[in-house]
């Protein structure tokens, strides 16, 4: 375990945010970063489902990764190519809160040229149509982290059928208990496993 993955599990907020900055000075990459962040979330997740911890730690550590974010975006942007090369709509879909997920994604996808209008959390499937139609994006992304986005996102992936829009669009899903039977399950084109998998899909849907 890095030091960084230990101070967020040992929930050392500015520990945390102070190691971050500090490999990145060195010269960690910051996707290395975000990957020691994703196993620190790995852990905490499982001390949650075991009751070894609670809310208030998932909160704090969603507030550390948060600070972490800020520290890395401006070292991502100088990573990406920055012509706009298509349209994305991503949001947290309806009934999950979780968007630090999502945020990287929306990020990421923003530096490697995609105009993102991202529609928040807790977003209905009524809200993607609605966007669908006014944005005309090539790409939509659904965001969620709980068992129960599955059939939000299943349901989103019907309401564009049902509005006549799936065929205009290729939508890829992501977060925390996604893979490729929910992929399956909810009629996604795709399933991304981190933000730049999410970053390759839109690139080659967008080509
Ligand atoms: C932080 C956190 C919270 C914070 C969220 C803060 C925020 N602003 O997002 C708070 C405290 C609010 C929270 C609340 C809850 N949480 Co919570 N939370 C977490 C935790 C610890 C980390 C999630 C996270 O941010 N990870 C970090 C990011 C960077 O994760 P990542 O997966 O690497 O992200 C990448 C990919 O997912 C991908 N990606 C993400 N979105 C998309 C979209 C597309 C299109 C693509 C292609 C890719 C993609 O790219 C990302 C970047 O590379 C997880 C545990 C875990 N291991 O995930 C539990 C977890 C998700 N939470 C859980 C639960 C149960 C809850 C609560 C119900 C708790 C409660 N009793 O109240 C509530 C739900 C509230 C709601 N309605 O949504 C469970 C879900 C279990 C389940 N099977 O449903 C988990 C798994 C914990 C656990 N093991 O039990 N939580």
């Amino acid at each position: 375990m890095n030091a960084l993955v230990e101070a967020i599990t040992d929930m050392r907020e500015e520990d945390a945010v102070r190691t971050a900055t500090e490999m990145l000075d060195k010269g960690t990459s910051p996707l290395e970063v975000l990957d020691s962040c994703r196993e620190a979330m790995g852990i905490i997740g499982q001390r949650f489902e075991a009751g070894d911890c609670f809310v208030p730690e998932l909160i704090l550590a969603g507030e550390m990764l948060r600070q972490i974010s800020d520290v890395v975006k401006p070292k991502l942007t100088q990573m990406a190519d920055v012509k706009k090369i298509g349209r994305v709509v991503i949001g947290t879909v309806e009934g999950d809160i979780h968007d630090i997920g999502k945020d990287i994604v929306t990020f990421m996808l923003d530096v490697n040229g995609f105009d993102v209008k991202d529609l928040g959390v807790d977003v209905p499937a009524a809200k993607f149509v609605e966007t669908v139609k006014e944005f005309k994006p090539q790409v939509v992304g659904l965001s969620g982290f709980l068992t129960l986005a599955y059939d939000p996102m299943k349901n989103t992936v019907q309401a564009l059928k049902d509005a006549g829009l799936r065929d205009k669009v290729k939508v890829m899903i992501g977060g925390g208990q996604i893979d490729e039977q929910i992929r399956q399950y909810t009629g996604a084109d795709a399933y991304g496993k981190d933000a730049m998998a999410a970053v390759s899909l839109a690139k080659s849907w967008v080509k």
